[in-house]
């Protein structure tokens, strides 16, 4: 493109970065605005907002209310990851504003990374390698003894694509499986219970994989806790606010649960001092899908929808919008 040629490409607000061949691409076929680089978004907004017509954001970050408001021609909203929570979907339908995030692609890494923190948190595999490090082995002898997973009893919360990759893994390590959703679901082999209380009642491991926001939140509370128990083990590789955190933190320093594995919290990427003292929990900077398979897969789709969308084609992996579920 020669500077004397009007620049036509859309114009793109990147809220947060991606990998580099995803700038690189973005680069190249938009006019782009990176937001996380501005000192003074809502400024930065109110001086180019109004000629912006798509945005690239995240799952975790999400679209603030605030810089949907100042997009008066957002059209666009291309999501790297699949939580859905951190956007106004009801409001984005309303405006006519189109969705799309990356299903299936992450699905298998962030079963992995639940099952790895399960078995890190049981075998205390994060605190072995402390031991071994710091010279405790050859100093205090043997570590203290951990916890078997066979045999034993796990409960999923919200067995959608993650939560099912789970399920399956967590058979092959011979646990038992059970689950509660919205509603039971038909076809799948594990026991369904109608709440997260009854749910923790009946389990010895609590792995949360359901959506995040209203519906969801603090679904996972200090009676839950007390449920799942003093032997019992709390994974979260969904959303924090899910959990609620200072519940946890107190279950945790009162014996009343046994340890947790942990890839989200409530206000990341703080994480709540007290749970960096302790031994029997695992933590992780909300890297599930943080391979390198996953992230390159979430980026061609993040391109492949935007493509799609402003060459007025269908777009590959959209997001069903409140309004269309009638
Ligand atoms: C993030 C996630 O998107 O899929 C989601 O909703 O939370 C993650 O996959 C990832 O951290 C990309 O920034």
């Amino acid at each position: 493109m020669t500077t004397d040629q009007p620049d036509t490409r859309p114009e793109l607000l990147i809220v947060a970065p991606m990998m580099p061949f995803v700038m690189g691409a973005l680069e190249r076929d938009y006019f782009i605005h990176r937001l996380w680089e501005q000192p003074d978004t809502s400024a930065y907004l109110v001086a180019h907002g109004a000629g912006i017509r798509g945005v690239a954001t995240n799952g975790g970050v999400g679209l603030k209310a605030e810089v949907m408001t100042a997009l008066p021609a957002l059209e666009m909203v291309a999501i790297y990851g699949v939580g859905l929570d951190a956007i106004d979907l009801h409001k984005a339908a309303r405006r006519g504003i189109r969705v799309s995030s990356t299903p299936d692609v992450l699905t298998n890494d962030v079963a992995d990374q639940g099952l790895a923190l399960l078995l890190a948190v049981a075998r205390r595999v994060a605190y072995g390698d402390r031991y071994v490090r710091s010279g405790q082995w050859a100093k205090s002898g043997e570590m203290a003894l951990t916890t078997r997973l066979s045999g034993k009893r796990a409960g999923i919360v919200g067995l959608g694509r993650v939560g099912q990759a789970l399920a399956r893994r967590l058979t092959a390590l011979e646990m038992s499986v059970a689950y509660t959703d919205r509603a039971e679901l038909e076809g799948q082999p594990y026991a369904f219970s109608p709440d997260v209380l009854s749910l923790a009642r009946e389990v010895d491991v609590l792995i949360v994989a359901a959506a995040g926001g209203d519906g969801t939140r603090k679904m996972v509370n200090a009676e839950v806790l007390s449920a799942l128990g003093a032997g019992g083990i709390l994974i979260n590789i969904s959303r924090g606010s899910i959990v609620d955190e200072d519940a946890l933190v107190s279950a945790l320093q009162g014996g009343q649960l046994g340890g947790a594995g942990l890839d989200v919290f409530a206000h990341e990427p703080k994480v709540p001092s007290a749970l960096l003292e302790m031994d029997n929990v695992v933590l992780a900077p909300h890297a599930a899908s943080g391979t390198r398979e996953s992230r390159r897969e979430m980026g061609e789709l993040v391109l492949a929808n935007l493509k799609a969308f402003f060459a007025g084609e269908a777009l590959p992996t959209p997001v069903r919008l409140p309004q269309e579920e009638k």
